[in-house]
């Protein structure tokens, strides 16, 4: 019944491979393969079957062909869409929002995928699961390979982000570190996970994106098609990811309109952003990527492909934003909002704020920006102005004194959204 409604599909020669097909690229030409629904089989015509559950990944079942009754879940997804009533003025927009993935199990939008995919590494009753990461990939997977009772390996490069390392830790992943990039890290899972026997489960996966791909389920029931989504950008995934779930709804009649899709890269890491500015058909990828934002330090991002259909399609763009501006939007998004977001995210912020400055995005425009993790992945006090610090002996007098001051001097309307400038990353 499920290998009727759906299967595997290569996004270059069309070959196809049933759901138990356990090789991450087509055996034929070796490029991406991608689940393709059987739409007409699966005959859903209503929001009704999804209306009554709770939110999240499984609230779409039907639409995720994996066994649901054997599903490795935390909970994941139902994550929150909040309207920003003033960082929307900081950015220039009439109407922003912001999905929060940061409220995920693991604190990341990873978790969307790792449920679906280690589902399927279940079913496929793999030896172990291992990947290469910046990071969140590695704290997620680590989390549901615990959950499922599987043996777990991750490789991330040696300046991956404090709080997604101690995360693997905790959750009883090995912890491979690498002196050198996350594509290199790649690379040499695939290496070793060969003979190891381990399932890799980076998002070439296909069943990674099954599950991220629920992000803009979600999205389009809360806020429907006529937007623009921005997502930050990496390995590619999440922004195709989104792109699919929201065709498959339109593709069903649940949805009308389509949203465009808005890619943010790093100055020092933009190699998809580049093609698509230069319109070009091929990446040229970088071998030494450098961005304060580590989760997106990526210089040969496997789903380029996919990411450019997702572009071309949408009527999309891309836009590149430097390291200061993303920390400038990181903090305008804690202290204008408190909402607590890692680096990466909120390029997502600032790629918008940067096309409304240049006239490429109207103040009327209805503005999505995807959180992809949580502000304490990646705690940085040397980057971030505090308000106001006072570093005093516990004497009530004092800090009286003190507070009385500052206090007269705050005015809550002008917090001054800063950062300190270190060295270069
Ligand atoms: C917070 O964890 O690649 O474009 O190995 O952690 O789908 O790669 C993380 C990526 C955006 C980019 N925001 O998403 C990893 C990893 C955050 C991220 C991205 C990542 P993709």
């Amino acid at each position: 019944m499920i290998e009727d409604s759906a299967w595997i599909r290569c996004i270059n020669c069309g070959e196809t491979y049933s759901l138990d097909y356990r090789g991450y690229v087509c055996s034929k030409c070796g490029d991406l393969l991608e689940v393709i629904l059987n739409l007409d089989i699966l005959n859903i015509n209503s929001w009704s079957i999804f209306k009554d559950r709770s939110r999240g990944v499984w609230r779409y079942r039907e639409l995720i062909p994996v066994d649901y009754n054997r599903r490795v879940s935390l909970n994941e997804g139902g994550t929150p869409l909040i309207e920003c009533k003033r960082l929307n003025e900081w950015v220039g927009l009439e109407k922003l929002y912001i999905k929060f993935e940061g409220t995920n199990p693991s604190g990341s939008f990873k978790d969307r995928g790792m449920t679906v995919a280690v589902t399927k590494a279940v079913e496929l009753k793999v030896k172990g699961v291992i990947c290469a990461s910046t990071g969140n990939t590695a704290a997620s997977l680590a989390a549901y390979a615990a959950r499922a009772s599987l043996p777990c390996i991750t490789v991330i490069p040696e300046d991956a982000a404090v709080g997604k390392i101690f995360q693997a830790i905790a959750y009883g992943a090995i912890l491979v570190k690498i002196k050198g990039s996350f594509d290199q890290a790649l690379k040499i899972v695939f290496q070793v996970s060969e003979e190891l026997g381990f399932y890799v489960l980076n998002s070439v996966n296909a069943w990674r994106i099954e599950g991220q791909k629920t992000l803009g389920y979600e999205l389009a029931e809360e806020i429907g098609g006529e937007c623009i989504i921005s997502v930050p950008v990496g390995n590619c995934g999440n922004i195709a990811a989104i792109w699919k779930g929201f065709k498959e709804l339109a593709e069903l009649g649940l949805l009308r309109n389509l949203p465009r899709m808005l890619g943010v890269q790093a100055e020092g890491a933009a190699p998809f952003a580049k093609l698509v500015k230069e319109h070009g058909e091929q990446l040229n990828p970088i071998d030494n990527p450098r961005t304060i934002a580590s989760a997106i330090r990526i210089g040969r991002p496997v789903n380029w492909k996919k990411a450019l259909k997702a572009i071309r399609e949408s009527g999309g763009d891309v836009e590149i934003v430097s390291d200061q501006e993303i920390l400038e939007a990181q903090t305008a998004i804690a202290r204008l909002e408190g909402l607590g977001v890692e680096p990466a995210s909120a390029a997502s912020i600032a790629g918008v704020k940067k096309k409304v400055e240049i006239g490429e995005l109207d103040k009327n425009d209805t503005v999505v920006c995807v959180c992809t993790g949580h502000i304490l992945k990646d705690p940085n006090l040397q980057l971030f102005k505090p308000i106001a610090l006072i570093e005093v002996e516990p004497d009530r007098e004092k800090i009286k004194h003190e507070l009385h001051e500052i206090v007269n001097h705050l005015s809550m309307k002008n917090i001054h959204i800063t950062y300190v400038k270190k060295q270069s990353w």
